[in-house]
């Protein structure tokens, strides 16, 4: 199996749960600054030109979460169970792209990728909605979280990789987590796994 990714917000959760999972997977590097992810090559497994995508054979499998969920499901582990728990790990997966992620992104956007690798201004108004509706939804998550050790309660699972994927980044994205000590002392958890703290190859490997 190969993995494709690059050191951004959707690789790593693929590239977290990999390595958290020993999965039998060879990455491969794709850089987008130089475009790699715009080849015809690539664009032949992935048509969206974006990364992660996880191949095996014939197979060309694209979105972080699946890839996760496909990773877990091969490894035969609870990060994706297969009993009705599988229900709650698609609520979060899905209020994580729709809401609390969403809204970290532009966040990430305007703060992080427009100024370095884009040399334009952040836009002020998009940086105000954004903030209030990334605020509105910490809230949720870190109500949720009291009590919790992590998101569907004992047992770790892709939703948690999936969620908590801005949180490293938060800093400097302008994320104001710091507000919502529930959410800091779950992603101090998740710092405990060395796959989370760490889920891409060292660079060597990687061109090894
Ligand atoms: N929904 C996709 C999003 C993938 C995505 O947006 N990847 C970004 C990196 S985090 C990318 O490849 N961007 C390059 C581009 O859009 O040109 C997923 O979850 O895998």
């Amino acid at each position: 199996m190969k993995l494709y990714y690059f050191e951004t917000l959707n690789p790593r959760k693929a590239c977290a749960v990999a390595k958290h999972l020993g999965s039998p997977v060879e990455f491969v590097r794709i850089d987008l600054a130089k475009g790699e992810h715009k080849t015809p090559e690539y664009l032949a497994i992935n048509p969206n030109g974006k990364v992660p995508t996880l191949s095996r054979g014939g197979m060309h499998l694209w979105e972080a979460d699946a890839i996760m969920a496909y990773l877990a499901r091969e490894a035969r582990s609870d990060l994706f169970p297969s009993d009705e728990r599988q229900i709650d790990v698609m609520r979060w997966l899905s209020w994580g792209a729709q809401h609390f992620t969403r809204h970290a992104s532009t966040l990430y956007f305007e703060n992080i990728v427009k100024p370095r690798f884009l040399k334009a201004a952040p836009d002020p108004k998009a940086i105000e909605e954004a903030t209030g509706f990334f605020n509105q939804f910490a809230q949720v998550l870190n109500d949720h979280l009291r009590g919790r050790k992590y998101l569907l309660g004992d047992a770790l699972t892709i939703a948690d990789f999936s969620v908590a994927v801005v949180l490293p980044g938060a800093e400097q994205a302008n994320l104001s987590v710091s507000a919502f000590p529930e959410i800091e002392r779950w992603h101090a958890r998740l710092n405990e796994l060395p796959a989370w703290r760490e889920p891409f190859p060292s660079p060597k490997a990687a061109a090894a």
